[in-house]
């Protein structure tokens, strides 16, 4: 298995690898209410621009006193410089700002069982991109994916006392993946989430699915639980609601529907209910909350009643900390958006950090999530399709108990071509498949020679997403009434996108492109015209903070896109955030 870590630098030989590799680290992807050992703190540290770590199979080497050690070496694993895991290596030292490459993390763990028939998992909230694990000298596994949360067990090579960790992570843009090597926002590499230990006995649950049925009966509850092991029956519990069943597993499943009527789960009411289930003596349990989103003609309706998304979009970025992220930062999020009045929010452009949309179904924000299938990608390419496919049924996976989470949104802005099509029809299958609780969308294209939407894939999505720059990129405004008039979808339209640059340094301009009044002034406009099309039902302006992009390098910008309605600092709130919450509050006050 060492030599294949090798091979796993080329891609074509990494594919077979890959095709396993990676199915097996979705096992423990939903583990709600499991304890977890936290493996945050120092961990050893190089970077590897060579991959000659790979080449010298530095995973291989054993703790040598310095004094007698024979070999030449060019890493000790066991000393030297350390990093705090999670972080970006970006945000550690001025010269790793712009590094692409691998780098290796180390660190022993000691480890003693506490039952005899445990079994061990190494859960990894996410590491961007490439991320190649090593325990005790052995190659477990190679997971492809920046955003989303991964498993390896670790059963057999754990050992009971000193157990040496490696994990090599590499954040090279490639053109097999999502996104591929153009996009807007920063290449941030490392070990960036939580990286735990889960143990669990040898018969365990696997997953578990809870959704209210989306017939329009609010009346009852769909529980699927997987498990893995020779379990005859599993139990599902929801207290509140007087449910205690013991249900039948058939092929490692049990599924059931249960007629029960929960207060239902929305913005105004975030009502959540404990759900558990036991297996001998293996429990997960998560707190879920029942709600019914569907569209209705050109409106979308959540329980039953007509709602329009007042949103905003999100990068998840910070000054300091790059993509790490922490749950002050997520709640100060979800403070700023509804200071603006918003009741729904875009998590732009990949998976954000898990707790996000925990803390969205405590607060009744309602959330669209994306994977980071991004402008131009190789959609003939069967590598990109299984990454593609991989990172959009680990976020469903992760996220699909989250009453908050109403849309999957399977791409944003890619060109309209019959590969495109095929590509992206089979991920909007594969997430009805994995979830017929939410609706798919994906940010569209307009047509710009005739004025109108025009997408082929419309007419496979529920809500149709359309990225607008009117008064921006697009610099005529009016061209957006054009479009307006031009458009006649059968479907509701959410604007995804639409903003302008406004930027409050003191050498930015303080009239036209890039000056805070000009930003202000493009808000005015979109948020006077847009309620005139009855078909827009949601409205997502790009976005609440400055965040920081390679490839914005004006003299006003140096590295970040300045749309935001708050600075990168989060703290100074632009003329164009105003002008944003009273267009929501006057919503409110019509809808109320
Ligand atoms: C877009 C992209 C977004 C960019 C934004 C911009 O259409 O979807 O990722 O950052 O425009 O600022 O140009």
């Amino acid at each position: 298995l060492a030599d294949n870590a090798v091979e796993c630098l080329h891609n074509e030989h990494y594919d077979r690898a890959y095709n396993v590799q990676n199915l097996n680290f979705r096992t423990l992807i939903f583990s709600g209410g499991r304890q977890r050992e936290n493996l945050a703190g120092d961990w050893r540290f190089t970077l590897d621009l060579h991959d000659t770590g790979l080449r010298q199979k530095w995973f291989l080497m054993q703790k040598q006193d310095a004094e007698t050690r024979k070999d030449p070496y060019d890493y000790d694993p066991y000393s030297g410089q350390t990093v705090p895991v999670p972080s970006c290596w970006q945000m550690l030292k001025d010269k790793w700002f712009y590094y692409e490459g691998s780098a290796w993390y180390t660190r022993e763990i000691e480890y003693a069982k506490r039952d005899p028939d445990e079994r061990v998992f190494l859960r990894i909230g996410a590491a961007n991109y490439d991320c190649k694990i090593f325990l005790n000298h052995q190659f477990i596994g190679n997971h492809y994916g920046g955003s989303t949360p991964f498993c390896a067990e670790l059963s057999t090579p754990i050992k009971a006392g000193n157990n040496v960790l490696m994990i090599c992570v590499n954040n090279t843009r490639t053109t097999d993946r999502l996104p591929l090597r153009n996009n807007d926002w920063f290449n941030y590499g490392g070990i960036y989430r939580e990286i735990e230990l889960i143990r669990t006995p040898r018969n365990y649950i696997h997953d578990l699915f809870v959704y209210l049925v989306p017939d329009g009966n609010f009346n009852r509850i769909a529980a699927r639980i997987t498990v893995d092991g020779p379990a005859t029956d599993v139990t599902l519990m929801i207290p509140e609601l007087g449910i205690n069943q013991i249900l039948p597993v058939v092929d490692g499943q049990a599924e059931v529907i249960l007629s029960v009527s929960p207060e239902l789960w929305s913005p105004e009411n975030p009502k959540r209910y404990k759900v558990r289930s036991m297996l001998g003596r293996d429990s997960v349990e998560d707190d879920v909350g029942f709600r019914q989103i569907e569209v209705v003609g050109t409106d979308i309706r959540l329980n039953g009643k007509s709602i329009y998304l007042r949103g905003v979009n999100c990068h998840e970025d910070d000054l300091f900390m790059g993509k790490v992220t922490c749950e002050d930062d997520i709640r100060q999020r979800f403070r700023d958006a509804k200071a603006l009045n918003c009741n729904y929010m875009r998590l732009a452009h990949y998976p954000h950090h898990e707790l996000a949309a925990r803390i969205a179904d405590e607060e009744g924000i309602l959330l669209w999530e994306e994977i980071p299938n991004y402008w131009a990608v190789d959609f003939t390419n069967p590598s990109t399709q299984r990454d593609a496919h991989n990172q959009l049924m680990e976020l469903i996976l992760r996220d699909r108990n989250r009453a908050s989470v109403i849309i999957w949104s399977v791409g944003n802005e890619n060109a309209d071509t019959d590969e495109r099509l095929s590509f992206m029809t089979s991920l909007v299958n594969a997430a009805r498949d994995a979830d017929p609780s939410r609706l798919i969308s994906a940010a569209c294209l307009v047509n710009h020679a005739k004025m109108k939407i025009e997408d082929r894939l419309t007419e496979y999505l529920d809500i149709i997403g359309l990225n607008e720059y009117y008064g921006w990129y697009e610099e005529n405004f009016d061209d957006l009434i054009v479009l307006g008039k031009n458009s006649s979808p059968t479907k509701p339209v959410v604007i995804t996108e639409t903003g302008a640059e406004g930027v409050l340094s003191e050498d930015a301009p303080k009239t036209g492109p890039f000056s805070e009044q000009y930003m202000a002034d493009v808000y005015r406009k979109q948020t006077e015209y847009l309620p005139k099309l009855t078909w827009v039902r949601g409205f997502t302006p790009w976005l609440l903070y400055d965040y920081r992009t390679e490839r914005r390098q004006n003299p006003w910008q140096q590295g970040f896109n300045c749309k935001g309605l708050i600075t990168a600092d989060k703290k100074t709130r632009k003329a164009a955030f105003y002008v944003l919450r009273d267009f929501y509050e006057n919503l409110k006050k019509v809808e109320s």
